[in-house]
């Protein structure tokens, strides 16, 4: 009989910081599929494999959900009734479905008006206690980190180390799938959290200090991608007044920013940063190329990949893993308004009107 899935804590329990009687909080999270893709590789006349880590596929639509099982897993260890996060939306929704499973209370800030439809309809439907502020997110993650000592209330940004050791368990996937590391991991960078725990957990499989032993023979060169209003890895400075398109990565102020810097040191990446134009154009190249949707700000690891294989910094021949940090349904607004140009046809509902659209449109 096959083992039933129950999450990837308990897939991955040797390398976190679980025992035996903790209670797990989980969704069913991780295990997402690694895609490769078919139609763009030849599009762009390049000889490389592409993968795709579609992390849309979650139980929430993000790559949250896996430092989330993790942090309120450690929340309810310790003792805690409530969280409390900052969030550009996915974090919020994220916390709010755990905080839900676990039994206890969320507190998510979000920049009014500034997060994606789907992200805000998710967190009033789990019920988290949402509190809108009158500013960005990077303001929102300042007031956070000081709440903690104000109210108890366990905080789960990503500065939370639990979320970090969560999320470092899609790189065991990828390595676990691919039998190796890629040459390249590409992902979208806001507060770089992500791409410290891609960095942590490529690093953990690559060389294991002590019993663990290696399972890959190398670890990838790390590529972080940012939307040009929002780009202080770009810049090398916070950035005050962050502006995207991309809302997930609207971010100015990184909350692992030296984590982040040491991951493209030691990988031998680098950052780069792309318009919003560019960012959506790779978000529908990847929808209507390989039946992929994904959020916009996820689509810069794509928009990322193509460039530095269009520029030859990325080789022919390689093996690039992109991350979709997001799922396309979180943002609507933004898809429909992508698509302006491919208004649906309205005909009477006959059989003949409706022959006369599909045979017009073949
Ligand atoms: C789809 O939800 O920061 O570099 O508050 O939602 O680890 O911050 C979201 C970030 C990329 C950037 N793609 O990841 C939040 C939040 C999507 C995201 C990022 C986010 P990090």
């Amino acid at each position: 009989m096959t083992k039933h899935y129950t999450g990837l804590i308990e897939r991955y329990r040797d390398r976190l910081p679980v025992s035996a009687s903790t209670r797990i909080i989980s969704i069913g999270e991780g295990n997402t599929p690694l895609i490769q893709l078919q139609n763009i590789p030849r599009l762009i006349h390049k000889e490389v494999d592409i993968y795709v880590k579609y992390e849309g596929l979650n139980p929430t639509g993000s790559f949250k959900d896996r430092g989330m099982t993790m942090a309120v897993t450690k929340a309810v260890e310790e003792g805690s009734q409530a969280i409390v996060c900052a969030s550009t939306g996915n974090t919020s929704a994220s916390a709010a479905a755990y905080a839900v499973r676990a039994g206890i209370t969320a507190f998510v800030l979000i920049p009014e008006g500034k997060i994606a439809q789907g992200k805000l309809a998710q967190t009033l439907m789990y019920g988290a206690k949402i509190i809108q502020i009158k500013d960005n997110f990077d303001a929102g993650m300042k007031i956070v980190k000081e709440i903690i000592d104000h109210a108890p209330v366990t905080l789960v940004n990503s500065v939370n180390p639990y979320r970090i050791d969560g999320q470092k368990t899609a790189a065991f996937e990828i390595i676990d799938e691919l039998g190796d590391a890629p040459d390249y991991h590409c992902l979208p960078v806001g507060n770089a959290g992500n791409i410290t725990a891609y960095w942590k957990g490529y690093r953990e499989y690559a060389a294991d200090s002590g019993k663990l032993p290696a399972v890959a023979s190398k670890a990838p060169v790390m590529c972080g991608y940012q939307a040009a209003g929002a780009a202080p890895f770009i810049s090398g400075k916070m950035v005050d007044n962050p502006e995207t398109v991309a809302t997930a990565i609207r971010i100015g102020h990184p909350q692992s920013w030296d984590y982040a810097w040491a991951a493209q040191k030691q990988s031998g990446g680098w950052f780069d940063c792309f318009t919003d134009d560019k960012i959506l154009a790779a978000q529908k190249m990847l929808a209507s190329f390989e039946g992929i949707f994904c959020e916009p700000a996820s689509a810069a690891s794509l928009a990322g990949a193509l460039n530095d294989i269009g520029s030859g910094k990325i080789p022919e021949g390689s093996k690039i893993v992109c991350t979709l940090t997001g799922n396309g349904l979180k943002d609507p607004d933004i898809a429909i308004s992508q698509c302006a140009e491919d208004k649906p046809v309205v005909v009477e509902a006959t059989l003949d009107a409706v022959k006369r659209a599909i045979l017009e449109q073949m």
